[in-house]
């Protein structure tokens, strides 16, 4: 194996789960982007999706569950050269983390988070997720899913997201392109990937997704807000998928006085005599 390229391993999930794909458009793109590994840090908190920086060769951390924006954040204030990915599922980013969701989106630090979305918690063998179609019966649930699903696309923009991307696991050509466009967005890009998790979401499934999926076109204008919001509502029998809206935005490490100017936190030298001050007053 050498060092400057990135490696795939063998992984845990169920043969023709949607989360194949999406490993290996990540590490496509990663390699189209002319990365190495070094530079990358892969971070999650707790799933199927999840697992993935653990089955690519980067650096990589698995935290708990809901709690990937928090440490992939730390990791870019402390090293703004790391190019960092959150990804993870819809459970994770969405329902356990929902609350760093919406908070990270307004700081926009510059990370990008894929979202394996397969509508469901699939290690935990098919709970409602907080994008499962309301009514939705599941093995665990089969009386149905009694509460309404939350539309992250539409949730992101509203929030103020820079970068707000929906893709679909099955279009690898398009996928890879989006994942490009994300990492190299200045600021936090969110791609909501459609996913089917074949084992316990009977309902998404690929021909689901298949038959309604279609690309935004050339003409759609991705920086027109109230049409981005619009678009985002779209989701039934038929599905954009794409750049659902982008605006370039200042960045967390561009408004804030000690990371502006380019230097890395790691690199800069640390002055203590604020806290030996402060120490000094309790001898
Ligand atoms: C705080 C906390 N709540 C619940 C769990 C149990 N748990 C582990 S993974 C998971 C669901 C993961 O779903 P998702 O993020 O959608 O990933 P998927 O497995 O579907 O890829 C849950 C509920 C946990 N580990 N920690
Ligand atoms: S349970 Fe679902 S999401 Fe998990 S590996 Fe199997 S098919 Fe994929
Ligand atoms: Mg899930």
């Amino acid at each position: 194996m050498s060092m400057n390229s990135f490696c795939t391993y063998d992984t845990a999930w169920c043969p023709g789960c949607g989360n194949f794909s999406i490993l290996e458009c990540l590490k496509k793109a990663l390699e189209e982007l002319n990365k190495d590994p070094y530079e990358v840090l892969m971070v999650a908190g707790i799933g199927q999706a999840a697992k993935t920086p653990q089955y690519i060769s980067a650096n990589s951390f698995c935290g708990l569950h809901g709690r990937a924006l928090p440490a992939a954040v730390a990791a870019k204030i402390a090293n703004e050269k790391l190019t960092v990915i959150v990804d993870t599922g819809d459970g994770d980013s969405y329902g356990e983390g929902g609350n760093h969701f919406i908070h990270n989106i307004r700081r926009n630090v510059d990370i990008t988070h894929f979202v394996h979305d397969n509508q469901i918690y699939g290690l935990t063998k098919g709970q409602a997720s907080p994008t499962s179609a309301e009514g939705q019966v599941t093995d665990v649930q089969p009386t149905g899913n009694i509460n309404t699903p939350l539309n992250p696309v539409l949730l992101a923009i509203a929030a103020g997201g820079g970068f707000v991307a929906r893709a679909f696991s099955g279009d690898k050509d398009h996928l890879i392109s989006i994942m490009k466009q994300a990492i190299l967005y200045n600021g936090y890009a969110l791609v909501d990937i459609l996913q089917p998790c074949v084992s316990f979401n009977k309902v998404n499934t690929f021909s689901y997704y298949s038959k309604r999926v279609y690309r935004l076109d050339d003409g759609y204008d991705a920086s027109d807000k109230a049409a981005a919001m619009q678009k985002a509502m779209e989701y039934g029998d038929r599905i954009p998928i794409g750049v659902i809206y982008q605006e370039q935005k200042r960045t967390f490490h561009e408004k804030n006085k000690v990371l502006s100017g380019g230097v890395p936190l790691i690199d800069k030298p640390a002055d203590l005599s604020t806290v030996q001050r402060l120490a000094d007053e309790f001898i």
